[in-house]
């Protein structure tokens, strides 16, 4: 089979109608900035580039090397191409405006530049996430207000994973792809066309040592899976926990299986630990394209109402058996309070 680019692709899906020229144009650039982000994790300590960057973000977190890196690529290869009315990144407060004298786009673009900071400096893989709304018509100067669309209204959503190998998994609403960065030639290549998702699961990944902060349901749910065959799913379960969001979904989107970063006592007052609009959406819609389902435990993510550019939420993904059924354990549970 003759390999098929990631240019070559993004001409099909143009000709099927799926995107338009301004849309595939954003891809291309958002790719071409990841493969310099993949070049600058790569150099590890001989790149200078690990370690704290001295700084915090609006989240209150310390910022490392290179999420303030990662962060300006994407800011610099996204601010001249036209295809941009305005984006926003988990490492900015507010949006970026596109700097006067360069052309403005219809698309709004949102970012986690570095998913998974907290493993850079131990070398275990981390990701970029982004996701694509358009910008409101008429709408010359986009703020927050203009981002805070839910899910279903994105135009595309993707992750590069920084690995052993380099890759990127994409949706346009038409199924998800996998392309793998080919370094010699420095193209990404089609590796996987509408990838399915298995809709059972024997894997599941969680932050096990939040157990005692989490809420009933989850106690159940989880405690069901630790039983394994001598439990009330008579099968057994085997657990993965990378704590890099993009990693842990790879996995998933290449053999199945559920990630679970569920609502707690420590995070209740800020609704969550992962963030709803640059990495619960994108991965919602990925894993939804990709025959999966995506809750909150209570809800589908991607009809959420945004509140916020930062805000947080509960998040349930992958396999379909298991999310609906650690969804229904929930739904039960809070109409059993009444
Ligand atoms: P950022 O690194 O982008 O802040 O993402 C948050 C994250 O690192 C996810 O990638 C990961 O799933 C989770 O936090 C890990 O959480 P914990 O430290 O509780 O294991």
């Amino acid at each position: 089979m003759k390999p098929v680019s990631l240019i070559q692709f993004l001409i099909e899906e143009r000709r099927a109608g799926h995107i338009n020229a301004e849309l595939s144009l954003l891809i291309e650039v958002v790719a071409r900035a990841c493969k310099r982000i993949a070049v600058a994790t790569g150099k590890g300590a001989l790149g200078g580039v690990l370690g704290e960057a001295g700084t915090g973000n609006i989240q209150g977190e310390a910022q490392k090397k290179l999420d303030v890196i990662s962060n300006e690529i994407l800011l610099e290869a996204n601010a001249w191409g036209g295809h941009l009315a305005a984006c926003a990144s988990e490492e900015m407060e507010d949006p970026q405006q596109i700097p006067d004298g360069y052309p403005k786009g219809q698309h709004l673009l949102l970012f986690d530049p570095l998913d998974g900071s907290s493993n850079i400096d131990v070398n275990i893989s981390v990701g970029t996430i982004f996701s694509v709304l358009r910008c409101p018509d008429g709408v010359t100067e986009p703020k927050a207000e203009h981002f805070l669309q839910p899910g279903t209204t994105q135009l595309a959503a993707g992750y590069v994973v920084y690995g052993p190998a380099t890759v990127l998994v994409l949706t346009f609403g038409h199924g998800t792809h996998e392309f793998t960065l080919d370094r010699e030639v420095g193209s990404f290549i089609l590796s996987r066309r509408a990838i399915r998702i298995p809709e059972q699961a024997t894997e599941f990944a969680i932050n096990m040592s939040n157990q005692r902060h989490w809420q009933p349901p989850m106690q159940r749910y989880v405690g069901e899976l630790l039983a394994g065959k001598t439990g009330p799913r008579g099968k057994d379960f085997n657990m993965r926990w990378v704590a890099s969001m993009v990693a842990d979904v790879h996995r998933i989107v290449t053999r199945g299986g559920v990630f679970y970063y569920p609502l707690d006592a420590k995070i209740e007052k800020q609704g969550g630990k992962l963030r709803i609009m640059y990495e619960a959406n994108p991965m919602a819609f990925i894993i939804e394209q990709a025959g999966g389902a995506a809750t909150t435990g209570r809800q589908r993510i991607m009809e959420i109402q945004p509140t916020g550019l930062h805000q947080r939420v509960p998040v349930f993904l992958g396999s379909k058996e298991e999310v609906e059924l650690a969804t229904r354990y929930h739904q039960e549970a809070d109409a059993a309070q009444g």
